[in-house]
């Protein structure tokens, strides 16, 4: 018996329509296109199918790039301004205020349907230098008034904000930002107050990195949070970054962020990447996978997580390699816009569905030959996750007319138009990314077949010789 894996039929899909684009441009006489499938859902919609978001950051200079827009306008609900809501641009000179680029975001992300968070109104970063030149005694009102104004102006557009921003050190102290030096501790409290007066409905969130799992950095915005809580303090929610290095996702993610919705407040996922040491390799590809699924799933596992935010979505345009040299390829898509296991890993997660127990996989159906009356065909399968599997199973149901004369580095069973390869005494065996191929020569028009399934395991039909 097969199991239904509905993220498995997409990709597969997915996986069907990229061998056909390859086809198609390598042959003259091209097999007719599948039909569009009716369960194909974006990663917005299916994570508001679980009542959350899922969204990405995004920045100006990249919506220029109209390929770019295009995925960026349809596969999100919701839009992080990535730079140009942060002080150095809103508030450039003291007094001087200018929303000009955060507005080009926030107008495109509501003309395509989406919610917004602001990000961010006070970080050590991104700061014009005359704020460091404001005395002491007049900092207060300048934070003050830069919260208001901000708040103020985009009032109503926007769900959350980022009111402050990594304001602590790895060790959990407060980090030595001007604000602490020269306000002292209560300058958070005081943010979150002016943020609160100047917008009621907007949800207010303090936003850091290095905080998704348990330890000495999230223990000092624990007890933050708890003590405003206590102290009647308006915070909404925790931002948790999320700038994860594959095959290390801390193990307490899922702990964590429930200890802090234990507190009263909402937690988000805001600024999710998990980068790898490149080259990419099948292999990491898939422990990255992985990882994504582990988060999505972390954060579903938690009512009162609401939603997930990609640091942009594709390597194009991602932070990372110009921070951490040498590394990078931490989005979901890839620099030329292709979706990597990553996406697919995030979209099983959405729909409910884990990595499958001993792994997953995929098979890609390719026609190498073909001539009249018959063909040959490579199918590859890969191991999508991380974890070996030890076998595998894949099926389809013939093209009309079509008949397979054999099958080589497989094991074929053909019942009526139902045709079943699993893996060879050699072949069964696949690392995490690993892949391997057979083949076939078929009779009848090289047609495609519409439902290429992979399936871990030989659970199905007749065993295997
Ligand atoms: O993605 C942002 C990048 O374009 C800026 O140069 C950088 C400046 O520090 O900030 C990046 O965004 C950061 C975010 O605002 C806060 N968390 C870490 C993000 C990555 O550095």
């Amino acid at each position: 018996m097969f199991r239904h894996h509905p993220a498995r039929g997409r990709r597969t899909a997915g996986l069907l329509v990229t061998a056909l684009a390859t086809l198609s441009a390598g042959l003259a006489a091209v097999a007719p296109a599948p039909p569009a499938h009716a369960d194909t859902a974006t990663l917005g919609e299916l994570a508001e199918a679980k009542g959350r978001y899922f969204g990405s950051a995004t920045d100006n200079p990249e919506l220029s790039d109209t390929r770019y827009t295009q995925i960026l306008g349809s596969e999100f609900g919701q839009i992080t301004v990535g730079n140009t809501m942060k002080w150095q641009y809103t508030e450039p000179s003291r007094g001087r205020f200018d929303y000009t680029a955060a507005e080009e975001i926030v107008d495109l992300a509501e003309s395509n349907g989406q919610s917004v968070r602001g990000h961010t109104l006070v970080w050590h970063n991104q700061l014009p230098s005359w704020v460091g030149d404001v005395p002491a005694g007049e900092l207060l009102d300048v934070m003050r008034n830069h919260i208001t104004h901000e708040v103020d102006h985009f009032k109503g557009r926007l769900i959350h904000w980022d009111v402050v921003n990594e304001a602590f050190e790895e060790d959990g102290s407060r980090r030595q930002s001007v604000f602490q030096q020269k306000i002292g501790d209560s300058y958070i409290a005081e943010a979150f107050k002016a943020a609160r007066a100047a917008d009621p409905d907007a949800k207010l969130y303090y936003n850091d990195y290095n905080i998704e799992g348990i330890g000495p950095k999230s223990d000092a915005v624990y007890e933050m949070v708890k003590s405003f809580k206590a102290r009647g303090v308006p915070i909404d929610g925790v931002g948790m970054q999320a700038h994860l290095i594959a095959g290390q996702v801390p193990a307490s993610i899922q702990r964590n962020i429930q200890r802090f919705a234990d507190l009263g407040v909402d937690v988000a996922l805001t600024e999710l990447d998990i980068r790898m040491t490149l080259p990419r390799t099948a292999a990491k590809d898939a422990q990255q996978a992985d990882d994504y699924g582990a988060v999505v799933r972390a954060c579903l596992a938690v009512s009162r997580c609401v939603g997930i935010t990609l640091w942009d979505y594709t390597d194009k345009y991602s932070w990372v390699p110009s921070v951490f040299p040498g590394e990078g390829a931490a989005l979901p898509w890839d620099e030329n816009f292709a979706k990597k296991p990553a996406y697919h890993a995030i979209a099983a997660a959405l729909s409910g569905g884990g990595p499958a127990p001993g792994g997953d996989c995929t098979a890609t159906y390719r026609v190498t030959s073909r001539w009249q009356g018959g063909f040959t065909a490579e199918v590859t399968v890969r191991n999508e996750h991380s974890a070996p599997i030890t076998g595998w199973t894949v099926t389809w149901t013939l093209p009309g007319g079509q008949s397979i004369g054999n099958v080589w580095n497989g094991n074929l069973t053909v019942n009526g138009r139902n045709v079943t390869v699993r893996n060879a005494g050699y072949n069964g065996t696949l690392g995490g990314g690993g892949s391997t191929t057979f083949g076939l020569q078929g009779q009848g028009a090289a047609d495609i077949p519409a439902d290429v399934t992979c399936t871990p395991g030989q659970s199905a039909g007749t065993p295997a010789q």
